[in-house]
């Protein structure tokens, strides 16, 4: 797909901020595709035959960043077969989760297609992990757990959080309060949203 028949927009914040959530919201609303990077390389750590499997699940459980390579082209291909599927030949998407390190931003934006702003989350670590250890108890994700939530965190704020202030120098970076309940939150960032698309 060519880069001028894409919406872009980043969906940025630490774990468990809420950017699933909220994009859940937005889909219903708004007709974005959500592009779930972490769900991606779930469901390639899942597939038949795949020689990613093994290492993405030691990545995923140590909360480290999967190499961009496997990251980036998982996201190129989602794009592409949404796009061929639409009869208009174009897509709107919401990438969540992702870039998450700053070599992934720069290679993303340079290969496939530059972002239009970046949705940011900002949520205090005690209300997220207050909220993983709870989706903990029934979510069967293999870092919903507190060592896993502690080494997540670390990552987020030495290898995400600077990918987050990159795009902010450049005014790229709609911030919206992630504390309060999931409605408040989806309030805000709809006004927010609509203030920024026009
Ligand atoms: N919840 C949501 N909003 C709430 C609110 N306002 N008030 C109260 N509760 C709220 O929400 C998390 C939980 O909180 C849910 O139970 C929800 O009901 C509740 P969710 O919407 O799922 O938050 P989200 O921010 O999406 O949390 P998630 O756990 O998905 O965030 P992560 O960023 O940690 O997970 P992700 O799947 O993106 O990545 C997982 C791992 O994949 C990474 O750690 C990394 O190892 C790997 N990865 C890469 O290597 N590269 C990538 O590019 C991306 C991921
Ligand atoms: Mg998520």
């Amino acid at each position: 797909f060519s880069p001028e028949n894409v919406t872009v927009l980043f969906v940025l914040g630490g774990p468990g901020a809420g950017k699933g959530t909220q994009c859940a919201n937005l889909v219903r609303d708004y007709g974005f595709t959500h592009l779930s990077a972490g769900d991606l390389l779930r469901a390639e750590q899942e597939r038949e035959g795949s020689e990613f499997g093994e290492m993405i699940k030691e990545y995923i459980r140590d909360g480290k960043i999967v190499p961009m390579e496997v990251t980036v082209q998982l996201l190129e291909n989602a794009m592409t077969a949404q796009v061929e599927k639409d009869k208009s030949g174009k897509g709107k998407f919401l990438i969540d989760g992702f870039p998450r390190k700053m070599d992934q931003a720069i290679k993303f934006e340079e290969t496939v297609c530059p972002s239009k702003f970046v949705l940011f989350f900002d949520c205090t670590e005690e209300e997220m992990q207050k909220r993983l250890l709870e989706r903990g108890k029934t979510s069967g994700r293999a870092d919903d757990n507190a060592e896993s939530i502690m080494k997540r965190f670390k990552t987020f704020v030495e290898t995400s959080m600077p990918v987050v202030d990159y795009f902010e120098k450049q005014g790229r970076v709609v911030k919206v309060i992630a504390t309060q309940t999931p409605e408040a939150v989806y309030k805000e960032t709809r006004g927010k949203l609509e203030q920024r698309l026009g």
